[in-house]
């Protein structure tokens, strides 16, 4: 046989391989076999030093488009496996998000009320620019009232309103937090304003009767610029009422009150409309200017910045929201009470989706 129609039967023969592999992994042991190191057209080419002289040119180019043939075949078939793979997989793996929800834990499970009037809220603060900022359940005396501007002798640091670890050798004595306060002086130390956060978390006071529990959830916020000012403290207030009661308008009283870490220091009540109980008033939260003191035990030069801060019950907000009427009920881990009064997993509070 001639050396240039061996040639044609290779190639016919390397054509018909490739239009025979019907994956990926036969494609690389066909391109393996025919351009490997020690493939078969490399034997070819191997021939042409034995060839004479005259016939070595027309040989080798016969060689090489053979070569070039099968390369071009080889990634044509390689293409056309790859896509149908991906056709393959993208068949098996699709899914119809139109489908109710399996029977299962998804379908099953109640997220408490408590927990979605959290997520509402830091929903809303989200969209007003504030960032959600966390801290320790447990804390240092210096943080949870030193530095927040609370005195030694104030009724606050009272056995029987703060729960105390027992004291260590230097004398110092930790506690569980009685207000989210420290995870602000934490942020006020860490960072330079404008500081724009809220912070959400578990507090802890040694209460317990019809309307307190020995543990509960606080949010604060708190603003710190350079030109923050009560009028910005009052809109950010108004607005969050807004959406929190899914209301167009609110009526808002703002008392003058006394707390040790702002001056002025309010409490803000709402007009009851905003529930469906129209000509009463609802307190719902206190806040302030952030005293001076404070922003100086921070570390702030209180000469330069100044801000608002606000704090508020969720457990009692939840209440009043979605009609709760029995506060010890958030903790008595009751499955009815979560069935009636939870909320579905799919449930996640959005504004545009109306919380
Ligand atoms: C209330 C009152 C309030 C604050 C909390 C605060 C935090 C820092 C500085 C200044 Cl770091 N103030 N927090 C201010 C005013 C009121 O809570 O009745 N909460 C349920």
């Amino acid at each position: 046989m001639s050396g240039t129609s061996e040639l044609e039967t290779l190639k016919a023969e390397l054509l018909a391989e490739i239009a025979g592999a019907d994956d990926l992994a036969a494609i690389e042991a066909v391109r393996v076999s025919a351009l490997g190191k020690k493939g078969r057209i490399a034997q070819q080419m191997a021939k042409l030093g034995t060839l004479p002289p005259e016939e070595r040119k027309s040989f080798g180019a016969a060689t090489n488009a053979v070569k070039d043939a099968v390369s071009q075949s080889l990634e044509a078939r390689r293409a056309d496996l790859e896509a149908a793979a991906l056709e393959a997989r993208l068949q098996s793996e699709r899914a119809d998000v139109t489908l109710p929800v399996r029977p299962g834990p998804e379908a099953l499970g109640r997220i408490h009320p408590v927990s979605q009037v959290f997520d509402e809220c830091v929903e809303i603060f989200a969209d007003l620019g504030f960032d959600v900022a966390e801290g320790p359940d447990i804390e240092t005396d210096e943080m949870n009232f030193g530095k927040l501007n609370i005195p030694p002798e104030h009724p606050a640091r009272q056995e029987h309103d703060t729960f105390y670890f027992p004291q260590k050798a230097d004398g110092s004595r930790l506690l569980l937090r009685t207000h989210t306060s420290p995870v602000q002086i934490r942020t006020m130390e860490a960072r330079k304003p404008p500081i724009r956060i809220i912070a959400p978390g578990r507090v802890y006071r040694c209460d317990s009767d019809q309307t307190h529990t020995p543990m509960f959830h606080q949010i604060e916020g708190l603003v710190i610029d350079e030109t923050t000012h009560m009028g910005h403290l009052k809109w950010v207030l108004e607005e969050f009422c807004k959406a929190f009661f899914e209301v167009s308008d609110v009526k808002m009283r703002f008392r003058a009150s006394h707390f040790p870490f702002t001056e002025p220091s309010m409490e803000v009540d709402i007009g009851a409309e905003a529930i469906g109980k129209p000509g009463q008033w609802l307190e719902i939260l206190g806040c302030g200017m952030v005293h001076p003191n404070v922003l100086r035990n921070c570390g702030l030069d209180s000469e330069r910045y100044q801000g608002f801060a606000f704090g508020m019950g969720l457990d009692r907000l939840t209440m009043l929201k979605y009609g709760v009427p029995d506060l010890r009920a958030f903790f008595a881990a009751d499955l009815r009470w979560l069935r009636h009064y939870g909320f579905s997993v799919l449930d996640v509070p959005t504004l545009a989706g109306g919380l």
